[in-house]
């Protein structure tokens, strides 16, 4: 089918924390090079995206750091906007659902629904936290995930499995807000009835057998255990309020609004809005990652479906995973390479992240990023192969022309089947981004830069200019149209580096797709500007830098998960308290324990009086470096038989950062041994 316009959408990220390298390679570079492609192609195409500010996600990172919900997005709403910026994303509209126009799209759509009779309206038993006095949806309650066993599962989904689950789904569940197990209480909800609507979406899936295995395959699973209805509200103050009578105190299920967003958008960018939402001529792509399949693919078309004006996702390409060194991408352990710190230490060099990003798209499986492999496609690709061949036809052109392209003078059989070879690249990559294979046209782009690279070997200009100028001549004409190609057909991969070649060849920014289908793109007599390099090496001392960092977090994330602090105990009366009589004691004499690595022999004048302790503190304190030591001693705890020994009470201890044992005692030496600690 051929489309009179293209709606091209890529998730929009939550605005909690910053942008790191695995949403970029997730959903944002392979969005952005597919809509580069289609502009490049003269196709009419929007390219929506926004932060989602709404959601559990948001909430809990307000509590976490004491400010609002509305002050948590409206700093990383900038700080995202600003960094898919930096790296050329080239969003025609980057808005964000804490707006004005979303509330009322949002609203309107539910409504819409709501008046058509579409929803289910329910009363449900859902779990409630007693201490926080909230509902627990989605992220605010955790347990064991019904299909996988994974312990972390959330209310929604199973980040470990993918499954997408209902809070009462979850085994032995907790509350992320006060670590209590929740209880039932009745609330009302209005909920989508998937069940019903199966057989309509099994055959919109069906007719989409063209997408991506992990995508149909996902579905198709999802289907086959049979949809259940799903509330589209939720009780939480936070969000797009319910727009019906009898709804206070509830807001849209954020993946109700979320995908809206994408509508709002469109509405805030352009009057003819619905002529990219309502047009059957227009091809509605998703770009998304894999956690994010069955929003897309089933409960948004279903919300489509259900309106009944709009069009269908057409195709949803969702990448799989980007793994760090080896370990999943994690914001809240700090194991990620955030973009807007990356641009700090790679200043200009936001192409080298899109070509690794790209090169290594976890597009049909789970991929990693290493530092080292980014040093070397910078190294042997970038700067070894495109790099180097642009450099030495640029700087040949300056040298024998003062650089002005020379005149072809006769091809001979090789050139011809070269140049006819070289027109094939724009349909080759064409086919390649048309059917969401990234890397494959990345690779095919690189193998034109190789081409080029070869026939300069082959036909070494530097040596032959002693003895044939003429052929010389052909060669570098023909070098600097593959030099021009490759400008536009790099333009959707590498946007910085292709304007800056095009500066360099002096080209007509006006250069089109279909026009690197020719090889004459420079004429003779064409003056070009002065050359600078493409790409320059990097050290191996500036990746060991990003390494070492990496590793310091890893150690900064196992002192702070040793020091994880609990969650209190339960109360207890002044007189549980007051039945333990701890007393001030100095220890007196202190010995290993034979045949027991960890324990300490003590004596301990306790002011009471002299007595032995058995303590388990041998891994961190020598017995020498102890004697004087003032403690703290529960003296009443009944006696016990540690190794033979008979321990008599029990000396405090607290553990530091590094998880190891430390003294709880008087700060200053002016308490008496048998002090009472109160
Ligand atoms: N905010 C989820 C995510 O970042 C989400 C996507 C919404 S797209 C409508 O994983
Ligand atoms: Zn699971």
């Amino acid at each position: 089918m051929i489309y009179k316009r293209h709606t091209v959408t890529a998730a929009l990220p939550y605005a909690n924390g910053p942008v790191h390298i695995g949403h970029l390679a997730g959903c944002y570079l392979p969005a952005d090079i597919y809509v580069r492609y289609l502009r490049s192609k003269g196709e009419d195409v929007k390219f929506i995206c926004g932060s989602d500010e709404h959601g559990v996600p948001i909430t809990i990172k307000a509590k976490k750091e004491g400010i609002t919900p509305q002050q948590v997005v409206d700093k990383y709403h900038k700080m995202m906007g600003d960094a898919f910026k930096e790296f050329g994303i080239s969003f025609d509209i980057y808005s964000r659902t804490s707006s004005k126009i979303h509330h009322e799209t949002a609203s309107e759509f539910f409504k819409t629904l709501y008046d058509k009779g579409v929803f289910k309206e329910e009363i449900t038993e859902q779990y409630f936290d007693v201490k926080a006095n909230q509902f627990l949806a989605d992220r605010y309650i955790v347990g064991t995930c019904p299909k996988c066993g994974n312990d972390n599962a959330y209310g929604d989904q199973c980040e470990k499995c993918g499954s997408t689950l209902n809070a009462t789904d979850l085994i032995n569940p907790k509350s992320t807000l006060s670590g209590e197990k929740p209880v039932m209480k009745k609330t009302k909800n209005w909920f989508l009835p998937l069940d019903t609507m199966q057989p309509q979406i099994e055959a919109y899936i069906d007719s989409h057998k063209e997408w991506k295995a992990n995508v149909f395959g996902q579905c198709k699973s999802w289907l086959n255990s049979g949809l259940q209805p799903r509330a589209m509200t939720r009780d939480l103050d936070w969000g797009v309020k319910v727009p019906v009578d009898g709804a206070e105190g509830k807001v849209l299920y954020v993946w109700f609004d979320a995908p809206i967003g994408y509508i709002s958008a469109t509405k805030e960018l352009t009057p003819d809005w619905e002529l990219y939402w309502k047009d059957k001529e227009t091809k509605l792509v998703h770009f998304i990652g894999k956690d994010n399949i069955v929003f897309h693919c089933i409960i948004f078309p279903a919300m489509l479906m259900a309106e009944g004006s709009y069009i269908l996702p057409e195709n949803v390409p969702a990448n799989e995973f980007l793994n760090l060194e080896g370990d999943k991408i994690s914001t809240s352990r700090n194991w990620a390479v955030w973009l807007h710190e990356y641009l700090l230490e790679f200043k200009d060099k936001q192409d080298v992240l899109r070509y690794t990003l790209c090169a290594n798209a976890p597009e049909t499986k789970d991929n990693d990023f290493t530092w080292k492999d980014f040093q070397a496609k910078n190294n042997n690709e970038l700067v070894a192969i495109l790099g180097n061949f642009v450099n030495r036809t640029l700087v040949l052109t300056h040298k024998y022309y003062q650089g002005i392209v020379p005149l072809p003078n006769e091809y001979t059989k090789e050139d011809l089947v070269l140049l006819e070879e070289i027109s094939k690249f724009p349909v080759k990559i064409s086919v390649s981004i048309e059917h969401y294979r990234f890397r494959e046209a990345l690779g095919e782009l690189m193998n034109l830069a190789r081409l080029g690279n070869k026939y300069l070997a082959d036909n070494e200009p530097w040596i032959v200019i002693k003895t044939d100028e003429k052929r010389v001549q052909t060669v570098m004409n023909i070098s600097l149209q593959i030099s021009a190609n490759l400008t536009v057909l790099m333009e959707p991969f590498l946007p910085f580096t292709s304007k800056k070649l095009s500066t360099m060849l002096n080209l007509s920014g006006n250069l089109k797709w279909n026009d690197a289908t020719r090889t004459n793109l420079l004429l003779a007599g064409h003056q070009i500007n002065t050359a600078s390099l493409l790409f320059d090496k990097i050290e191996d001392e500036t990746v060991f830098t990003q390494v070492q960092k990496l590793e310091d977090s890893k150690k900064m994330n196992e002192l702070n998960s040793k020091s994880e602090i609990p969650n209190s105990k339960s109360e207890i009366t002044y007189d549980d308290f007051s039945k333990m009589d701890i007393r001030v004691g100095t220890i007196l004499e202190a010995e290993k324990v034979p045949k027991a690595d960890k324990l300490l022999k003590l004596l301990i004048d306790t002011g009471i009086d002299k007595r032995i302790v058995v303590s388990g503190i041998a891994a961190y304190y020598k017995p020498e470096d102890i004697i004087g030591q003032q403690v703290s001693i529960l003296v009443n705890l009944a006696p016990r038989k540690i190794k033979g020994i008979e321990s008599q009470g029990m000396i405090l201890m607290a553990e530091n950062n590094s998880g190891e044992l430390r003294f709880v005692a008087p700060i200053k030496p002016d308490i008496n041994n048998g002090g009472e600690i109160k």
